[in-house]
């Protein structure tokens, strides 16, 4: 295929290797790598501190409010952004929580690959013909033990996976810590002020959070999806028939984690399937998630009516030997639901679902998902692999929301879910789709009651159909309600959903987006420290710190090159003001005109002893004429006495 490229071609594709190779270890403007340690020197937590200038800004903001230390915030992207450790793709990330899994003593080291596992990808290397350090040696659990988390929550062991977790989910306090907090509606009402290890365990124990941590990703950094938790976001990546490679999938998860993607879902269904998830496992710090009837049915060559529990069994134990985290599983598409779906507008949306339902019509028979669930279970606890319970019969439409054929299936979904426990399984349950925003809420209500509290995983929802080209708008409005509402992780929806696979750009626009849905809804459920980012980029706002500004961004890079574009000099960021209303009308900047009339009123009244008058302005006055004449000057856009007037004015 490479004799075939043109030169041109090539020069493209280099053009993209060189950019991925820089993108790789890029750590965001004025950030730093550092790490908190836990009670063993062995669990270090990762956060990236940002470094604010620590100036105070004199007489503008007082008190409390006056110093600006460097700020912490929780960190996805991996070792990728420690200068101090060396990356070889070829090789995978440095296995952390090996000594972990060892040290329990409860599994065991097969001699080799289970004879599935090396057919694909004997099949698969064939083909590929790619170089890789395979983990050749899985683990399993020993016979009889069961090694998920919830199995050591239930009996009280607090694991060093729950103490990480503990420490990176409690924000690093800082100055401007929440001091405004207001009590308002509070779903996380369970959220203490500092998260602790047994907090954590309790959680797990309960069913209401869940840790994905596959005994073969001792790569991956532990963290938590549930609703008393920091609510997460997931990215969809993978290739289709149709397009990507292996480097282009591997750089889209490494692209998306250094945003803040918390976890991966591999959704190849395209050509060397198990080979592209090997890449993406043994380079991927955070949690990777599959659909793993995608594979099997590539297996039998996309016919659905040939899929046998057999070769989806195997699929589970070759792609658990790999080590994915979470596996979606259909297993609520029930015979009985399908003709429920025969007078929606959209039908059955869902991949695996529809996959599914075809199964069951063609058979006539109830879905070997379902009725080997058990079994499925047996396989789950000898890894820790995580159920995400699929939701097969989401509607793909405003029309077919809350249907009969999508509450059906989240009833079953809650019984699975109570099947899962009794092995001491973990599971989140998927969710909607698209739903209008008046419909979301009976859609988290109903999940909890069902579901007795296990975590809600959402796709989106979008909440309206006629955007696209900005789903990820359309699906943020409905993912930041229902993460407020409880939901504990939001799938994103990238830019090109409906329209074709994302490419680089389109993951980072999704990410961006549902970190801000994520946000916004911790902010709204009152999570411990949620608001100190807000305030801390508040206060660089009213400051007119405008690099301060910028790196405390989710997007710093678009923030400083939207201001660029009108200011681009070094002296325009320390301006007090910018080109949206010029030096004439900044609110900001007339605000801090009013507080030191303000204080020079005062002064004026202190040494004359007597009221104040609109004259005594003087001090003031000087002040600003300092500030404002050396910029005003390079600006060139405005008269000092047309700011003065304008001034006056507000202020009079
Ligand atoms: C999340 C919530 N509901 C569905 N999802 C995700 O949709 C699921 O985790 C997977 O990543 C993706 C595709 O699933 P289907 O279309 O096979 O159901
Ligand atoms: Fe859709």
């Amino acid at each position: 295929a490479d004799a075939l490229k043109t030169p041109a071609h090539r020069a493209a594709s280099d053009a993209r290797f060189e950019e991925d190779a820089r993108d790789l270890h890029r750590i965001l403007p004025a950030s730093r790598k550092v790490y908190i340690e836990g009670s063993r020197p062995d669990i270090q937590v990762p956060m990236r501190e940002i470094t604010l200038d620590p100036t105070p800004v004199q007489g503008v903001s007082e008190g409390e409010w006056e110093q600006n230390p460097p700020f912490y915030v929780y960190d996805t992207s991996g070792v990728y952004t420690d200068p101090n450790v060396d990356i070889d793709l070829t090789k995978g990330l440095p296995k952390l929580r090996e000594g972990w899994i060892a040290e329990r003593g409860d599994t065991e080291q097969l001699s080799g690959l289970s004879s599935s596992y090396g057919l694909a990808r004997a099949r698969d290397i064939s083909t590929a013909n790619l170089r890789f350090a395979h983990i050749d040696k899985p683990r399993r659990a020993k016979a009889g033990q069961n090694v998920t988390q919830m199995h050591y929550a239930r009996r009280g062991i607090i694991t060093p996976e729950m103490e990480y977790i503990a420490i990176r989910e409690t924000q690093k306090q800082h100055a401007l810590t929440d001091m405004r907090q207001h009590d308002g509606e509070n779903f996380g009402a369970n959220t203490p002020t500092v998260i602790t290890p047994e907090f954590v365990r309790s959680e797990v124990a309960a069913g209401r959070a869940i840790i994905p941590n596959n005994i073969n990703h001792p790569e991956s950094e532990p963290m938590i999806i549930g609703r008393n938790f920091l609510v997460k976001i997931n990215a969809n990546i993978g290739n289709s028939a149709l397009g990507s490679s292996i480097d282009e999938e591997v750089s889209k998860m490494t692209w998306a984690t250094r945003w803040g993607a918390d976890n991966i879902m591999d959704l190849s269904t395209g050509n060397h399937i198990h080979e592209t998830r090997e890449w993406l496992i043994r380079n991927s710090p955070v949690p990777i998630g599959t659909v793993p009837i995608y594979q099997a049915l590539e297996k039998v060559d996309g016919v659905a009516e040939d899929l046998t529990w057999e070769i989806f069994r195997d699929t589970l134990i070759e792609q658990a030997e790999q080590g994915v985290d979470y596996f979606t599983i259909h297993a609520g598409v029930l015979l009985d639901y399908v003709p429920m779906t025969a007078g929606r507008l959209t039908g059955i949306v869902s991949r695996g679902g529809s996959i599914m339902a075809q199964w069951c019509m063609v058979h006539q028979q109830e879905s070997f998902l379902y009725t080997h669930f058990e079994d499925i279970c047996e396989i789950m606890k000898a890894y820790d692999v995580a159920f995400s319970l699929g939701d097969g019969l989401r509607p793909g439409c405003l029309q077919d929301a809350n249907d009969e054929a999508q509450f059906s299936e989240l009833k079953t979904l809650g019984e699975l879910t109570k099947v899962a426990w009794e092995h001491d399984v973990q599971v989140m349950v998927e969710g909607p789709g698209h739903v209008a925003m008046n419909r979301i809420k009976e859609n988290m209500d109903l999940q909890l009651e069902l579901c007795a509290d296990a975590p809600f995983y959402t796709l989106g929802p979008l909440t309206t159909d006629i955007a696209p080209g900005y789903d990820h708008i359309t699906s943020a409005i409905g993912a930041a309600m229902i993460g407020w509402f409880g939901t504990a992780m939001l799938c994103y929806v990238t830019p090109k959903e409906h329209l074709g696979l994302p490419n680089k750009k389109d993951v980072k626009d999704g990410i961006i987006t549902y970190k801000i849905a994520a946000h916004a809804a911790d902010l709204a459920k009152g999570h411990p420290g949620a608001q100190s980012r807000d305030n801390a980029l508040s206060k660089a706002r009213f400051e007119f710190r405008w690099d301060d500004q910028f790196n405390l961004a989710l997007d710093p890079d678009t923030a400083r090159e939207f201001h660029d574009e009108t200011l681009p000099k070094d002296a325009h960021k320390v301006a007090h003001f910018c080109s949206m209303c010029g030096p004439k009308f900044c609110s900001m900047k007339i605000t801090q005109n009013v507080r030191e009339y303000a204080a020079g009123l005062d002064k004026a009244a202190a040494d004359k002893k007597v009221t104040p008058q609109t004259g005594d302005l003087t001090d003031a006055g000087h002040l600003i004429k300092e500030v404002d004449t050396e910029l005003v000057r390079q600006v060139g856009e405005a008269s000092l006495d047309e700011i003065h007037k304008g001034m006056t004015e507000m202020t009079e």
